[in-house]
């Protein structure tokens, strides 16, 4: 045996012993309400193309990684890394639009920080990450705190038993290599965006907490309408299984207070019954949220929710039982200003203040959960939220780790947004291609989500399957477990727009319709005739055919046209007009109105 193999099989031996102290534990609902430590910043990183902290030469992972933070202890020792001499960026933020080397990058990035431990007296801590796109690894102070795949939804490790008094060190692998079987797959017309792309924080929690809980204002049917009484169902669930804890809800402006006693299972439930003249629901009209306080035993947490219905009867969609009509439109997650991720309450402010500016009571969030900033700015600001995961295109249908990754998924943007009264829509897909192994697939992930939360819509963008003559068919199997019908088309765009009125639409579902997408490009300043392509009376114009169009589909109940703004794709190559950027935004990438946006704007106020 060579010295290097020695070294191998004791590093090897020794890897179980590493690994203990850490786990991953289900997400912590509403973490603003905890004491926290923000660990967002600047972070040391290390651009790794060939992997060579996690592998060794034979590609087996290896013992000496970076992760290990080492620093040579002798003159000769040879360690061919250092963070404290690399570059930083700071935190959360993707790489391409923070060092202009990383433009294209996709691979692999580890980052690093130090940081002083919180006094944890006889609590416990979570490492928390808002999110980390895709694939991502977590060591705390040289030991393995958890794995995580997925780039738009939130988790959080217990590494309580990794930390020490004083100086602490946190170190993240990020890889965004895109991958056949991976949610979203090899091809999407959006920027890979890699990083630490939103908050990073250390959590306090007692060693039981409130691991859930979920307020939900029950539909009026289910107890009659014209009822004197309006029921909350509450419900909450320890992260342990303990019986005989105090769990109490307080809505002081409702003064509705319950205490409970957690059954074997660590859980609780209780309807909480108030004078329907008493509650103000939640409406984009007014968008009223009650403070609520939770407490566990001694532990108190504050929250703000509202409380609202959301159903369906025949082809209309109903808001706290009236007919709502959907003004929306679709967003990716990006800086109003440019490109690169958006993450904080100002660029959700930014974004949303355009939506309203347009109309809109309904946005989107396309195509993948959005930071929580967006979900929450957007529920004080009233607009109605459609709410994705990047079930997107060709999906590896038959892949049972696929379906695993998209549960996982559909469950923690579940398990982060559910207390929030605007979201009214799980969407589970867009743009799927039709095939037995993608209904299964769709249709397990769909029966999955009515699991999870069966208070809300489900919804997915579909296509039209069949147009000939003038006539667009929509068929597709999955009609069964969806609550609304959506679907994207392109006249004027992929196809001629002067086939707009003459089109039909044969939609054969007694459903609610949402024509999820529509739209054109144009770059804003290019001004020309309405049919030449990229000019912004060219987009102009193919809103004024597409909404005309709509006007005449029998049970439209909403519309969210494709986007609000330009965003970047390296799939948008054409120099001079894209530039890696798709321009069927309504605004251009720095925030200028194009002439389409106002043909929506007075549409909207019709409606
Ligand atoms: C679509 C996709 C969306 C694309 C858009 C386009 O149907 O759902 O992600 O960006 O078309 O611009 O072609």
């Amino acid at each position: 045996m060579t010295k290097k193999q020695i070294i191998t099989m004791i590093a090897g031996l020794l890897m179980p012993l590493v690994t203990m102290g850490a786990e991953q534990v289900p997400l912590l609902q509403n973490v603003q309400a905890y004491e926290s430590m923000s660990l967002n910043g600047d972070w040391n990183y290390i651009v790794d193309v060939q992997e060579e902290g996690y592998y060794d030469y034979r590609m087996n992972p290896t013992h000496w990684g970076f992760f290990l933070n080492a620093k040579p202890q002798r003159p000769e020792d040879l360690i061919e890394y250092d963070f404290d001499k690399s570059p930083t960026m700071k935190i959360p933020s993707d790489w391409n639009t923070q060092d202009e080397q990383l433009f294209f990058y996709e691979g692999t990035v580890w980052f690093k920080r130090s940081f002083q431990a919180m006094p944890m007296d006889d609590c416990r801590t979570l490492l928390y990450f808002g999110a980390v796109n895709y694939d991502c690894h977590v060591w705390v102070n040289g030991k393995r705190a958890g794995h995580h795949v997925g780039g738009f939804t939130p988790f959080n490790f217990d590494v309580s038993d990794l930390l020490k008094e004083g100086e602490n060190t946190v170190i993240v692998k990020v890889d965004n290599k895109r991958h056949a079987e991976d949610v979203p797959t090899q091809i999407f017309d959006w920027w890979n965006y890699g990083g630490i792309t939103r908050d990073v924080m250390l959590v306090k929690v007692t060693p039981v907490y409130l691991e859930d809980y979920s307020l939900q204002l029950l539909r009026s049917n289910l107890q009659g309408s014209g009822s004197k009484y309006r029921e909350i169902s509450f419900s909450a669930r320890l992260n342990k299984k303990e019986s005989g804890h105090q769990v109490c809800v307080y809505i002081p402006e409702l003064k509705l207070e319950q205490q409970l006693t957690t059954d074997a299972e660590g859980t609780v439930r209780a309807t909480l019954k108030v004078s329907s003249k008493k509650l103000t629901l939640w409406s984009p009209e007014n968008p009223k949220l009650y403070d609520v306080r939770l407490s566990l035993d001694t532990s108190t947490y504050a929250d703000q929710i509202g409380f609202r219905t959301i159903e369906t009867r025949d082809k209309e969609i109903l808001l706290n039982g009236q007919p709502i009509f959907l003004k929306g439109i679709c967003m990716h997650e990006e800086k109003p200003n440019g490109g690169g991720r958006a993450n904080s309450t100002d660029d959700a402010r930014t974004l949303l203040s355009w939506a309203k500016e347009l109309g809109c009571n309904f946005v989107r969030l396309a195509h993948y959960p959005h930071n929580e900033y967006m979900v929450r700015e957007a529920e004080r600001m009233g607009i109605l939220v459609w709410s994705e995961i990047p079930v997107y295109w060709t999906i590896a249908w038959t892949n049972p780790k696929t379906l695993e990754n998209a549960k996982q998924q559909l469950t923690d943007m579940i398990a982060r947004d559910h207390n929030r009264a605007n979201i009214i829509i799980w969407s589970i897909a867009n743009e799927t291609p039709h095939s037995k192994e993608r209904d299964a697939f769709l249709g397990s992930l769909a029966q999955y989500a009515r699991t999870l939360d069966n208070t809300r819509l489900i919804s997915m963008a579909m296509e039209v399957t069949g147009a000939s003559n003038y006539v667009n068919r929509l068929n597709d199997n999955m009609n069964q477990y969806v609550d609304v019908v959506s679907f994207n088309q392109y006249v004027g765009w992929y196809r001629d727009v002067n086939d707009a009125p003459k089109m039909r639409w044969e939609i054969p579902y007694n459903k609610p319709v949402i024509i999820s997408e529509f739209g054109g490009g144009a770059r804003y300043g290019y001004h020309g005739a309405k049919n030449l392509r990229w000019t912004e009376e060219f987009q102009e114009n193919l809103y004024i055919e597409n909404l005309a169009m709509l006007d005449k589909i029998d049970g439209l109940a909403g519309t969210t046209p494709w986007i609000l703004k330009d965003f970047r794709s390296p799939r948008r190559v054409l120099p001079g007009i894209q530039d890696y950027y798709n321009r069927k935004g309504l605004f251009s990438d720095k925030g200028e109105k194009k002439r389409a946006f106002y043909v929506l704007k007075k549409w909207y106020e019709t409606k």
